[in-house]
């Protein structure tokens, strides 16, 4: 084997240069003079790929000969966001890219502007896989990212001349994509359908089709580590170009249709984000992925073997279900095990639940995966029967630690009814060795409420890995000012790796002038926002107001609504002269939010925003002291840009509901106050933060589930707060819908005889808090103070911690150590 020895970057900016024109000419076919910024972007990216190659190599030859565990962590949704930036800060070649670029007479910016974000996620789930690759990588950790390659991502959002939502395609593959190498060598068979038959006492499956699964491999360089993991996203493709046999009878739809068929399983990714799921195509997807991954990992930890001794798995990889998207892994592994390897089910039992771990993303019963049996059994027939077999002998283990029935009957993996179902979170649960939720609130609830019967007998299996987010993309490359104070203020840039060290700004805090350039950073992104937004969406957004963000999917749960109807109310106020417009503390509310495209009220909220924007921005009386703007289409870049430039950030979830959040530890880290519940993650960054500098507000889940069992009536407080009557009776009224009482009247009926996730009963309490944040926004030196201090004590919200409390509690493996 060819020995590989250390890296070659950093690369020189001649050698850049150079790399650059080489690329223009072979591989883009133009000359520096003919090239355009996107050019030069595919160029550069392949020039990054190009110095990156050797430590990639070495980085896979260390982990499958080295004596650590890999990580493959399967996810259906990878949120990356863009590529170049990022791997250019990763490996140390920012300032070469920058320099070699102006040389060649193109501006960066434009440069790095040309690609078109992969938008292969659909919110926090995606966006903490990629923020869990980058780590890895940067902790040196030996890795997998295992997901699919959607042709078309989440799709693109616009908005009707109403102000209603409608989905584009978003065909992020339509321009060349320098990224992924695909690898056709590497290809997989994943097969579908059939029967089971029985020969000799073996079960033979006879799938009925087959899909080619084609890896296409992403670089994952870590930062400062030297090290280059992968993240392989699988592609389908069709076996049969054609069946001839068809073709020959001239019916040539037919004829494509298998093709056509097979090629859907990697098209489109489900735009569902914590909503009911149920679709056989997405069943298609997880299958796909997670059958294609696992051979993919013996192609890899025994190259070459016919006949591996594969109860050596559990040492070279543990897996990480990203939710119950993969889960399907687990049946799929013991079937190889079995059928394919010849082991027994004991042995292949103990290999499979040494090998799985299970991350629940969400508590929200309708979002956890449960399959018709049915349909598992149409499209995989011999994994049904594992089910089956998994759940009997999980019934059986559990009479041997309980005597309580019902308890085991709750406990089924496959319901005993008519029409069985399998319940994926529990499968995941009996499968593995380690159940986490994603923030200690979560984590707890999930052992109370949703897995209690599990969390009763097998305590041991449970655990809390709070989520976390890499400081490179949301600190270095989001808000390069900040990042240039912080390592002022520290005197080193050792943060970037080692978060912690952000509390050494805590001092800085009580110094005057620190805190100035720290609200000069502030401003200064403001000003680059509203150029921003200019540029991109036309807004005209004023940098001298207050900066007040909600971005994330929109969902009831979420509560858009508590802030729209808070701000309606102060517009109400201002209307009907209860409060005079030069008293009113100047704001500019900015949403992002994208709706599941079969969620109407969610939609029909996003209408109500966009029209509450067009009515209050326009009406002389208010003055522009409130604006309201909603960037459409809100997606990584946004984030990236809209985060610096926040003053005050929403997280205003029903307590219990919101499983951590991760846009909250974002705002934080750069500065903005949050003004938030006490749910998710909120509750941590309100422990370290410090309760005087946290907005918090509302109902505790206890307080909710009191209110829950005691019945709830939301009429109730909309007759006892005038302020949320007024509200509500714009926008029944017509307010926002030129005077057409039917268009919110759906939403108006809900907040008043359901609002299941009690909106209402919070609103009283969301609209006095605002008291407290304006008196504090008046004086600008303590606000900052404040802002400054929550930099300094969220260090602990760094994605590696999180992957460090994966390595010591769950995967129990660590580093191959940095790559010189
Ligand atoms: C999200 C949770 O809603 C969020 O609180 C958390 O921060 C994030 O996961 C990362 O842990 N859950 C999802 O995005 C989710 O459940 N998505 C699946 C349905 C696609």
């Amino acid at each position: 084997m060819t020995e590989i020895t250390a890296p070659k970057s950093p690369v020189t900016t001649a050698e850049f240069t150079e790399g650059i024109r080489e690329q223009l000419k072979y591989g883009q076919g133009v000359t520096p003079e003919q090239a355009t910024p996107a050019d030069v972007y595919v160029a550069s990216s392949l020039v990054v790929r190009h110095y990156l190659q050797d430590a990639w190599f070495k980085t896979q030859q260390d982990m499958v000969n080295g004596h650590t565990k890999a990580v493959g962590y399967l996810s259906a949704e990878f949120l990356i966001g863009k590529q170049l930036r990022n791997a250019l800060l990763n490996a140390g070649m920012l300032d070469q890219f920058d320099e070699a670029v102006e040389g060649l007479g193109f501006d960066p910016q434009a440069v790095v502007d040309s690609e078109y974000e992969p938008a292969l996620g659909n919110g926090g789930l995606g966006r903490l896989a990629a923020c869990y690759v980058d780590s890895l990588a940067s902790l040196g950790v030996p890795a997998f990212g295992y997901g699919i390659q959607y042709r078309y991502g989440i799709f693109r959002q616009e908005f009707d001349e109403q102000g209603r939502q409608i989905e584009k395609p978003e065909y992020w593959l339509a321009n060349e994509e320098p990224w992924g190498h695909t690898d056709y060598n590497r290809s997989q068979k994943v097969s579908f359908g059939g029967d089971v038959v029985e020969k000799d006492g073996k079960k033979i499956w006879k799938p009925a089709w087959s899909v080619r699964a084609v890896p296409v491999d992403y670089m994952v360089p870590g930062y400062e580590s030297g090290r280059v993991n992968t993240l392989r996203l699988w592609s389908a493709r069709s076996y049969d170009e054609f069946d001839l046999l068809t073709f020959n009878k001239s019916e040539y739809l037919d004829a494509v249709k298998p093709k056509v068929e097979a090629e859907n399983i990697s098209k489109i990714l489900y735009p569902e984000d914590s909503t009911p799921q149920g679709k056989r195509l997405r069943l298609e997807q997880q299958y796909f992925f997670v059958a294609a991954s696992i051979k993919d990992v013996i192609r890899v930890f025994y190259p070459g073997q016919d006949k591996p001794d594969l109860t050596t798995l559990p040492e070279k990889i543990t897996f990480q279900l990203n939710d119950t998207h993969p889960v399907i892994g687990i049946p799929e592994l013991m079937r190889v095990l079995i059928d394919e390897y010849g082991y027994d089910w004991e042995t292949a039992w103990d290999i499979t639940t040494k090998t799985f771990n299970y991350t629940c993303h969400t508590l929200l019963p309708e979002a956890l995966e449960v399959w018709p049996a049915n349909l598992i059994g149409e499209l995989l027939p011999r994994h049904l029967e594992i089910i089956k077999e998994i759940n009997e002998h999980f019934l059986n283990e559990l009479k041997t630690k309980t005597r309580d029935k019902e308890k085991i009957e709750r406990m089924r993996i496959v319901t005993n009814e008519e029409n069985p179902k399998v319940r994926m979170a529990y499968l995941a649960t009996a499968g593995g060795s380690h159940v986490n939720g994603v923030a200690e609130l979560h984590s707890q609830l999930l052992k109370d409420v949703t897995l209690r019967d599990f969390s009763d007998l097998y305590p041991g299996k449970f655990s809390n890995v709070t989520n976390g987010v890499t400081p490179r993309r949301f600190i270095r490359l989001a808000n390069p000012r900040l990042s240039n104070l912080i390592t002022e203020g520290l005197g080193t840039d050792k943060w970037l790796s080692d978060l912690d060290l952000l509390k050494g700004l805590e001092p800085l805090a009580q110094d005057d002038e620190f805190v100035k350039k720290f609200a000069a950073v502030k401003q200064a992104n403001k000003e680059d926002f509203a150029a921003y937004a200019k540029r991109e969406f036309d807004f005209d957004l004023d940098p001298n107001t207050m900066f007040n963000s909600m971005i994330k999917r929109l969902h009831e749960y979420k509560r858009q609504s508590l802030k729209i109807l808070a701000l309606i109310a102060k517009y109400a106020d201002i209307k009907s002269g209860k409060v005079s417009v030069d008293d009113v503390l100047p704001r500019t509310v900015i949403f992002g939010a994208k709706s599941a495209p079969g969620y109407y009220l969610a939609k029909l909220t996003i209408q109500l925003i966009n029209n509450v924007a067009r009515v209050v921005n326009n009406d002389p009386d208010i003055k522009g002291k409130l604006h309201v703007y909603f960037p459409w289409n809100y997606n990584v870049r946004l984030a990236q840009h809209l985060i610096p430039a926040t003053e005050l950030d929403e997280q205003i979830s029903q307590a219990g509901k919101e499983a951590s959040g991760t846009g909250n530890m974002k705002f934080a880290l750069n500065g903005a106050l949050t003004v938030g519940t006490l749910d998710g993650a909120n509750v941590e960054i309100r422990e370290r933060v410090g309760a005087e500098n946290f907005f918090l507000f509302g109902m505790t889940v206890d307080e909710v589930e009191a209110l829950y069992a005691q019945g709830y009536h939301p009429a109730v407080y909309y007759e006892r707060d005038p302020r949320l009557k007024a509200a509500i009776d714009l926008v029944a009224g017509g307010t926002f819908s030129e005077g057409d009482r039917n268009t919110y009247a759906p939403l108006v009926a809900d907040w008043l005889t359901k609002d299941w996730f009690m909106t209402l009963a919070d609103f009283t309490a969301y609209c006095d808090i605002q008291a407290d944040i304006e008196a504090l926004y008046r004086q600008p030196l303590e606000w900052n103070r404040k802002a400054l201090l929550n930099v300094a004590r969220t260090g602990y919200f760094s994605s590696d911690r999180a992957i460090q409390d994966y390595l010591d509690n769950i995967w129990h493996t660590g580093s191959l150590g940095k790559l010189a």
